[in-house]
């Protein structure tokens, strides 16, 4: 686990499940625009979440790329679920600002509601195509970007279901904040 400070907010990179941060007030769901279950992360979260979160996520869509909503967490650890869709890489354009658009709107949605801690899966990273590489720098650099404005969030987790992804992203965080030194 990778640990940094970046504008007093603990930004944190592991390896794990997006279903399995039950000490986290909010986790984002990498969705699509109709808010329905899919595969994936969306996949995990629904099943893990129950029928009641799509029941109540039907009731936002659709969403555009870049776009952020919020719902409970239904029978999830956490109190709430940020549902944010990412850009299909290649097709979404520009890719790089929409997926910075996900991350910032999904943080200004914590805000909003005074949630304290968030987890991020890497989003359009699977079924959408987004490189790992070139996603893991705008994602960090959203965040990063961000973490000064903050005042509710303290805690941005991002987490990686492989030990290389955990690798790819825990270097893009280590070369920003090298860059800010
Ligand atoms: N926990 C953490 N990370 C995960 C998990 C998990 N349980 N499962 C997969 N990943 P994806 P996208 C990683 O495809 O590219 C859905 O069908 C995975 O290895 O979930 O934004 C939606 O309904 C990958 O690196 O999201 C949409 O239609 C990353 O999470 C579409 O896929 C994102 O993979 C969204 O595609």
């Amino acid at each position: 686990m990778e640990r940094e400070f970046a504008g007093g907010v603990r930004v944190e990179v592991v390896r794990g499940d997006i279903t399995d941060q039950e000490d986290v007030e909010a986790i984002v769901n990498a969705a699509n625009a109709g808010l329905t279950s899919g595969g994936g992360v969306a996949g995990a979260i629904h099943a893990a979440a129950g029928p009641g979160l799509a029941e109540e996520a039907r009731l936002l869509a659709p969403i555009e790329p870049g776009e952020a909503v919020i719902t409970g967490g239904h029978d999830l650890p956490n109190r709430y679920v940020i549902h944010a869709l990412g850009p299909v890489y290649g097709q979404d354009r520009p890719e790089a600002e929409l997926l910075a658009d996900c991350y910032r709107n999904s943080l200004a949605l914590a805000e909003e509601r005074g949630i304290s801690s968030v987890t991020f899966p890497a989003i359009s990273t699977g079924v959408f195509g987004y490189p790992k590489r070139e996603a893991a720098g705008v994602a960090l650099r959203a965040v990063t970007e961000e973490a000064e404005k903050l005042r509710s969030v303290r805690l941005v987790r991002f987490v990686l279901f492989g030990e290389e992804d955990r690798k790819v992203y825990e270097d893009a965080l280590a070369r920003l904040l090298g860059e800010r030194e």
